[in-house]
This record gives structure tokens, sequence and C-alpha cells, in this order.
């Protein structure tokens, strides 16, 4: 590229970079869900095929966000270098798409659900700013225009071109940090969140037998901590949900419609339970899975009092974002601990895990029972309507399959010869763990030492001692539930309704 085109280049990327940052400060402080990037993203995450979205989640997991952002980020760059070529070639070209980029983030943040009134104004004056500046920077880049006429003055030095470019592409950077900077700080729902003190529980959770954390290095734990706890959602951020602001609405095929404020349902008695999260688009040996105990209020109860008609079969819940599942209605009227959950492992919810409510259902895949910052229940039909992911193929059921999964050893590495154990983890939250058996190579099926579980609701750790003799091993688990049914070894992938198989490892002993 010869010093001019690289000059108009920069030019395009500085104007562009100081729109965007400006966007992206004003978004922070307006509503962060009104920023122009991540508008642009989210509607690209609402737009993409689901097999796109299947992959970025096998790919990234739950890095997929912060991928797609770096890769809009990316493009717009790109563009954006584009941009102040073609403003040097065709004046006013430039600064005219960059006020249709603006334009498309003004329709990217309007189409969101739950946008606030002001959701145009950061792309507005995104689009604006770069528009603007990137005229006059194209110029400066000591590029002769074609209808550059000699009034248009003499062309800046190179140095001082760079300094200005620089600081303009500076200020956008700053900008963007302090909008970040802005959105982390003193926000309604951070601080909210931080002066809480959750009600003590009217109803403990079933104590943790002993042994049953086989506290194996390498096991999963047998509560997982929030912070590792596996997160999968379609928000490109974090929907950040003032308490005071919140409420429930239970409405549709009920004699009641019953309405729900924060400080409603903390004063209602709550029960602390524990229940193992799966997500549908584990793969088998994958890590999709936690457990925590949670603090809640059984949605049974205040279905009773919604009063649903006897020909409803299914809950529509709906989240602040959007986000839609579909649940059976009577594994929400059961006895099982399926509840409006407050607090996890004794915090209150992190904001990344549904802050300030989320729903809890033990034996369902997450994506139809485990709304996070839930507002919305809608008493209905499965045959009138249908929810987020099962427009996207997946099963509008998702009763969680039998599995198991070996921790130990990691499939990775030597495994030094001599006495070891194997151990793992498995479930089928809501039915239980009667059994697990290991193979190793084609020796007989052995039976592991299984810990005692905390409920039917959650994973069992498991471990079998193992005296390793050098070479390759292939090692394989299968579990049996409590209904005495054996795990299949059929694999399917997780598309349409959970994956399946045998969890198989090969290890090298040295
Ligand atoms: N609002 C909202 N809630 C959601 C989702 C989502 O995309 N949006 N994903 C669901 C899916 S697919 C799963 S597996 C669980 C994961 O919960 P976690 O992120 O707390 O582990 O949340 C469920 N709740
Ligand atoms: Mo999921």
């Amino acid at each position: 590229m010869d010093g001019s085109r690289l000059r108009a280049a920069l030019a395009g990327i500085a104007a562009v970079v100081l729109g965007a940052g400006v966007g992206e400060l004003i978004a922070a402080w307006l509503a962060p869900s009104s920023s122009p990037l991540a508008s642009i993203g989210a509607a690209l995450i609402d737009l993409a095929p689901g097999w796109a979205k299947q992959t970025a989640i096998g790919l990234f997991g739950t890095a997929d966000k912060v991928a797609l952002l770096i890769g809009i980020a990316i493009v717009l760059v790109a563009v954006a270098a584009g941009l102040g070529i073609l403003e040097s070639r065709v004046r006013r070209a430039g600064a005219l798409l960059c006020g249709l980029l603006g334009v498309a983030g003004i329709v990217a943040a309007a189409t969101r659900t739950n946008v606030s009134a002001m959701a145009w104004l950061p792309s507005a004056v995104a689009g604006a700013v770069a528009a603007f500046t990137i005229g006059p920077l194209v110029q400066a880049a000591d590029v002769p225009h074609r209808s550059s006429t000699p009034e248009s003055g003499p062309p800046m030095d190179r140095r001082r071109f760079f300094a200005v470019t620089g600081a303009v592409a500076l200020v956008g950077v700053a900008a963007s940090v302090g909008g970040a900077l802005l959105q982390t700080g003193a926000r309604a729902a951070e601080s909210a969140r931080r002066a809480l003190r959750l009600p003590t529980p009217v109803r403990t959770a079933a104590p943790i037998p002993a042994g049953a954390d086989l506290r194996v290095p390498g096991l999963a734990p047998l509560v997982t901590p929030a912070a590792d706890f596996y997160r999968i959602d379609t928000a490109l951020l974090v929907p950040q949900v003032d308490p005071a602001q919140w409420s429930l609405r239970i409405h549709g095929m009920v004699d009641h419609e019953v309405t729900l404020t924060w400080n409603e349902l903390l004063a209602l008695p709550l029960e602390a339970s524990w229940t193992t999260l799966t997500c549908v688009s584990n793969e088998v040996g994958g890590d999709l899975i936690g457990n925590a105990k949670w603090l809640g209020y059984p949605i049974r109860n205040l279905l009773a009092q919604a009063s649903p008609h006897a020909d409803a079969d299914m809950v529509l819940s709906t989240s602040i974002d959007g986000f839609t599942a579909s649940t059976p209605l009577p594994v929400l009227t059961d006895d099982r601990a399926a509840i409006l959950a407050v607090g996890m492992n004794g915090a209150p919810l992190p904001p990344e895990h549904g802050f300030p409510v989320r729903m809890v259902v033990p034996g369902l895949y997450g994506y139809v029972s485990a709304t996070k910052w839930v507002t919305d229940l809608e008493v209905t039909r499965f045959d009138r309507a249908s929810a987020y992911w099962t427009h996207e193929g997946w099963a509008p059921r998702g009763p969680i399959k039998l599995e198991s999964r070996i921790d130990v050893p990691r499939a990775t590495g030597d495994v030094p010869a001599g006495n070891t154990v194997i151990a793992g983890v498995a479930w089928q939250q809501h039915t239980g763990i009667a059994q697990v058996e290991v193979q190793v190579d084609d020796a007989a099926w052995q039976q592991v030492q299984l810990a005692p579980a905390i409920s039917d609701d959650t994973w069992v750790q498991w471990r079998l001692p193992w005296h390793a003799e050098p070479g390759d091993h292939t090692i394989r688990c299968r579990a049996t539930n409590r209904h005495g049914q054996l795990q299949t070894s059929r694999k399917a992938s997780p598309v349409p309704d959970g994956a399946s198989g045998w969890h198989e490892i090969s290890v090298h002993v040295a």
C-alpha cells in the first residue's frame, strides 16, 4: 500500500474509532443495552442460523460473546480503513457510509427487546461523529482529492497528520474505556446486589452426606463455586436488573393474574435446595454442568395462586432480554424443587447467573427451564406457543438424559504406572443414579465405589482404584439410574434433545 493510501486508511480508522468510542460512552451512561457494538452483536446472534450459534458455543464455550465482540471490532476497523480510502477518492462517500453505519446501529438497538426510549442516541451520535471527522482527517492525510481545489489549503505535514490522527483515535479508545468503567461502576443493579442480605430459608437444603465429596484431585468438586459455574446464554451484555424495578407477571390461561415484586418475593417463605444444572449442548464428557445450592420460592405455590386452566400444559418463561423457555406445567406443579431462585451457594445470584431472579428446575436441561433474569410466566399450551431454542430446531421438551463422565485420569498427559484411581461423576437429575461401571480395554465391567448423593436432583461422584499397567488404555464408563435403566451406548449429538453415549478416554501409562 502506498503512503497516501495508508494514511487515508488510518484517517478512516481514527474517525470510526472516535465515533464508536463516543457512542459506547453515551450508551454506558444512558443504557448499556443501547451500546452500538453490543446491539449489532446481539442482532447478529439473533439473525445467525442455529448451526452457527451451536458452532460458536462449541468453539468458544462461554467465551463465545467475547469472541463475537472482538470479531465485530476487527471487521469495523477493516471497514473503517476502507471508508478512509474511499473518502480520499470520492469526497463525502466515506462520510456518507459512516452515517449508514450509524443507522445500522440505530436499527439494531431499536429492535432489541426492552429497548429504552433513547436507545437510538448512541448510534446516531457515533455515526455523526465519524461522518464529520472522516472528511477533514482524510484531507489532512495529504491525499490529493479528485475534487480538491486550491482553496482547500496547504496539506498538513506528515508528522502533524500522524499526531492529529493518533490523538483522535486515542480519544475514541479513551471514551470506550471510560464507558466500560462507567458500566462496572456504581450502577443500581450492582449496588443493590452488594447491599443485599438474603433472608434465611424456612426450609434448609438437604445436608451433604459424609463422603459425598470424594476429593479426588482432578475430580469436579461436588459443589461448583459460582465463579467456576458454566455460563450459557444469548445475552451479549449481562442484563443489569435493578431489583427495585423487577417484577414477575403470571398470566395467560389462568383464573387470576399474579404479579410479584422483589420485596414481595423476599417476604415469602424461601426454601434452599441442591440442584445440578446441565446444558443440552453438553457433549458426552463435556463440562457444561454444575451443582449449586439454590435459595428460592416454589413456583408451584405461585401457580396455585394463579390457578391454571385444566387444558394448559406449558409455562413459557421470558427473560428481560427476550429469551424464552417452555417448561411442562406438570413439572412445575409436582413436588420437586422447581423454584424462582434468588440465591446461589449462599449469596445473591451473580449477575451472569440471572440476578435478581431466575428459574431452577431439577430434571430439565437449562434451555427449557432455567430462565435467568426472568420477568414473565405465561401459562399456555405446547400447541400454541414455542420457545427460543425450539425455533432453532431443538426439542420443545428437554428432560435430562442419563450420563456419566470420567474426570480422572485426564485424557491428556501421561499416567504414571502403578496404583492410581479412575474417578468421575454421573447424573440424571430427578431420577438419581444407582450404579456406575467402568471398563478398561476389553476387560469385564467393574462396579465403582459410588459416593452417597446429596439427592436425586444432584450429580454423584464415583471412584475406582486402578492398577495402571504401562501402555495405551481405553477407559469407558456407564451409569444405571434408580429405575434400573442402563445408560445408552447409542451416540447422539446434542441437537435436538441432548447428547448420549458412553464417555471414553484414551490414556498412556508410562
Ligand atoms: N435469559 C436467559 N436465560 C437462560 C438462557 C439464556 O440464553 N437467556 N440460557 C439457558 C441455558 S441454555 C442454560 S444451559 C442455562 C445455563 O445457566 P447458567 O448460565 O447459570 O449456568 O440458562 C438458561 N437460561
Ligand atoms: Mo443450555
